[in-house]
């Protein structure tokens, strides 16, 4: 075996505590060959660009409900990563939560007649209208993380579902199946909304399971809002053993307070999402997040841009594009040593889809 191959194995052997894919019963399961079954090897592309992405010609409007925090921050990197790769000018532009902000960059967006646009996060009633302007106007559509309310646009999502499963798999683990549980939810977030779907059932089936706070807030500062929050949860109710808080923001704020509190033996985190600052976070000594169910965000957001393109050069594409989650824990990154996305991207080589919205006349 040469050198990089049995660096290769040790990983995915340390990995054992991380799963993709996998149902929430088996969070421990470590990758497996049908796991990385969306990762195809690099191929030389298929065709040639069409004459407009030769020459630079094609514009996408990439209108974004929020822009601060580590996942949305990736996610961009990614966006602006594919579209330099397709010769793509994106136009961006963020409500920075103001959701009447957002409705109007869409309002202009649309007004300025792009080659196609992603709406990206945004509450159904804010941005609906919009979207059915450009739908009348037939500028192509990806809506990633809102509901488009409208057939004709492409939706993307990561697996929300999943990513709960794979977080609550780990938080029953750990708790037995049983305990005072604080959860971290603001509603009218479509991907939190799913993500709340799957705790309620969750708690149907797991009578053992209480939830005795509700905590949650998504501004500017999330982080140190959910840990004042949390740290309040967690004084009036002494006996929580987990905090279900899955967006990584809400993560990092439960860890605060878990810290402050010097609760780190008795409180797990289980989280969703990840990103080099959050490996820092769940991998330092004492820390309670010991779980996240999580895709690559700048993977997402590559995605997000070669569907876009996809419309824009009139090709056919699904109406429904899942990115897929994989279970990260703290105990398969400390034994791998991973301390950075790219480590984990090469540990998890299913995190990166090319065959999602492949785009035929680039390499992915
Ligand atoms: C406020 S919504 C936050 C979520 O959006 C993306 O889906 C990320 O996964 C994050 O958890």
């Amino acid at each position: 075996m040469n050198h990089a191959r049995l660096v290769g194995a040790v990983l995915l052997l340390a990995l054992a505590g991380c799963s993709q894919g996998t149902p929430a019963t088996a969070p421990s399961t470590a990758p497996s060959a049908s796991d990385s079954s969306d990762t195809s090897p690099a191929a030389a592309p298929a065709e040639s660009a069409p004459a407009r992405f030769a020459s630079g010609d094609v514009t996408i409007s990439l209108v974004r409900q929020l822009s601060s925090g580590d996942y949305f921050e990736q996610w961009l990197a990614g966006a602006q990563a594919q579209a330099t790769a397709l010769n793509v000018k994106l136009q961006v532009s963020s409500g920075d939560g103001n959701n009447d902000k957002q409705a109007l960059n869409l309002e202009q967006a649309v007004n300025a007649k792009p080659d196609a646009i992603i709406v990206d996060h945004g509450f159904a009633q804010t941005v609906q209208p919009a979207i059915k302007k450009a739908v009348a106007a037939e500028i192509p559509l990806v809506a990633f993380d809102v509901d488009p309310g409208t057939s004709e646009a492409v939706s993307l999502t990561q697996d929300d579902h999943q990513i709960a499963e794979q977080a609550l798999g780990a938080l029953k683990a750990g708790t037995g199946g049983s305990g005072d549980v604080v959860y971290v939810y603001v509603a009218g977030f479509a991907p939190l909304d799913r993500r709340n779907e799957t705790w309620t059932q969750f708690k149907k089936d797991n009578p053992g399971i209480k939830q005795v706070a509700q905590i949650g807030v998504v501004n500017s500062s999330t982080t140190s809002a959910v840990a004042d929050q949390a740290k309040a949860a967690l004084q009036a109710n002494p006996g929580v053993k987990a905090i279900f808080a899955p967006y990584d923001e809400f993560a990092k704020g439960a860890a605060l307070a878990v810290k402050e509190l010097g609760l780190g033996d008795k409180v797990k985190i289980y989280g969703a999402d990840v990103s080099t600052a959050d490996i820092g976070v769940i991998t330092a000594p004492g820390s309670p997040w010991v779980a996240t169910s999580a895709t690559d965000p700048a993977n997402v957001g590559r995605v997000a841009v070669r569907a876009a393109a996809l419309l824009a050069a009139g090709k056919d594409l699904d109406a429904a594009l899942t990115v897929p989650p994989a279970l990260i824990t703290q105990k398969g990154l400390r034994d791998a040593n991973i301390t950075n996305v790219e480590q984990l991207t090469k540990a998890f080589p299913g995190l990166v889809t090319p065959d999602v919205a492949r785009v035929p006349w680039v390499a992915p």
